[in-house]
This record gives C-alpha cells, sequence and structure tokens, in this order.
C-alpha cells in the first residue's frame, strides 16, 4: 500500500467484480455491448440493468470512459473505459492506455466518488504487454493524484486477475516514494 497526494494506493488479488467500492473501471470495447474477460465478468454478475445502460450510451472511443449504474454489483458504479489493442507498440498504445486511466478518474472525481477499482485494461484480449501496461497505469494515476489536488478520491485499488499481474503491480508500488 502506498500514499500520494493523500491518497492510498493498493493491490489486490482478485474478481473486480467482487469488490465493494463506489466504481469498479470496467476493460469494456467500442460498443459497449460487453464481451469476454472482465467485461463478460461484470455484466454476468451485475445483470441486464448495465447493459440497457450501455445501449443508451451508445458507444465510448478507445482512451475515453463513460459511466453507468452498477447493476447488482456491490459497487455503486461501473465506469467503462476502452482500452487500445496492442499493435507493436507504436501506435499511440500507451497515450490511449493512459487516457482510459485518467478519464476514468476524471470520471470518478467528477461523481464525487472516493474508492475506485481498477482492472488491468488491454493485458488480456487486447495483448498489451503486461509490464507497460502496469508502468504506465500506476504512473498515469500518480500524475493524476499529483496534478489534481482537489478531489474526492481516497482510495485506489488495482485488482489483478492473474499473480503475474499482482507481482509486477507490487514490485512497481513498492518502488513508489510516499509523496
Ligand atoms: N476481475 C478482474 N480482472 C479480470 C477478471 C475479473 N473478473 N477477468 C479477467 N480479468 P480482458 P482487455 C483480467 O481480456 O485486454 C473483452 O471481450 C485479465 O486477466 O478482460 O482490455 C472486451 O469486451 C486481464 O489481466 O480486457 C473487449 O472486447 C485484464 O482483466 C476486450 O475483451 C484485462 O483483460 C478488452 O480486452
Amino acid at each position: 500500500m502506498k500514499q500520494i497526494a493523500g491518497v492510498l494506493l493498493e493491490v489486490v488479488q482478485g474478481d473486480i467484480t467482487k469488490m465493494e467500492v463506489d466504481a469498479i473501471v470496467n476493460a469494456a470495447n467500442t460498443s459497449l455491448l460487453g464481451g469476454g474477460g472482465v467485461d463478460g465478468a461484470i455484466h454476468r454478475t451485475g445483470g441486464p440493468e448495465i447493459l440497457e445502460a450501455c445501449k443508451r450510451i451508445g458507444g465510448c472511443p478507445v482512451g475515453e470512459a463513460v459511466i453507468t449504474t452498477a447493476g447488482k454489483l456491490k459497487a455503486k458504479f461501473v465506469i467503462h473505459t476502452v482500452g487500445p489493442i496492442w499493435r507493436g507498440g507504436e501506435n499511440n498504445e500507451e497515450a490511449l492506455l493512459r487516457s482510459c486511466y485518467r478519464n476514468s478518474l476524471q470520471l470518478a472525481v467528477e461523481h464525487r466518488l472516493h474508492h475506485v477499482a481498477f482492472p488491468n485494461i488491454s493485458t488480456g484480449v487486447y495483448c498489451y504487454p503486461k509490464e507497460l501496461a502496469a508502468k504506465a497505469a500506476i504512473d498515469e494515476v500518480v500524475k493524476f493524484l499529483q496534478t489534481n489536488p482537489k478531489r474526492s478520491l481516497e482510495r485506489i485499488v488495482f485488482v489483478c486477475y492473474e499473480p503475474e499481474n499482482t507481482r509486477l503491480y507490487q514490485d512497481i508500488l513498492d518502488k513508489l516514494e510516499n509523496r
């Protein structure tokens, strides 16, 4: 656990659908109509209310984020963001992945949320290399917290489904200085 600009950053291994937080972030696709991986798990567990809300929104570009009800999930909201598909690393992937984290946090702040959980966006079906994704994710979250001093956030959890990601996130967080 680390504290950055008064916000706790934490790594948890497990299933994001079980998190009791204000919002869980979904690694969605541009249609917002569901899919496999964490997206499938969120829609399965949260029920049809989430899909109905996504249909009303109608889609989301890569790197952006939208917010809906969390249906039957323990969380209050789902923030759906669309990560980039990894295509070798020279197609703006890092900037787009960073903007997923930044725009999700921006939405959380606009809704005055305190506690947000992120999955490892793009590192499954979208094949983003895990270590590069972890570094970009943590760095962008830290930057956001340092440049947005007035905000509701108190705690941010990186929920890792795979042990390899848990280890990567833990290593990077351990090396961060409390700021
Ligand atoms: N809780 C937390 N993390 C999970 C869970 C879960 N229940 N299930 C999987 N993960 P992915 P992407 C991890 O493929 O790469 C979907 O079809 C998983 O181990 O879910 O951004 C969408 O509709 C991995 O580390 O998302 C899109 O079409 C991470 O979540 C596409 O996949 C992300 O893997 C998005 O691909």
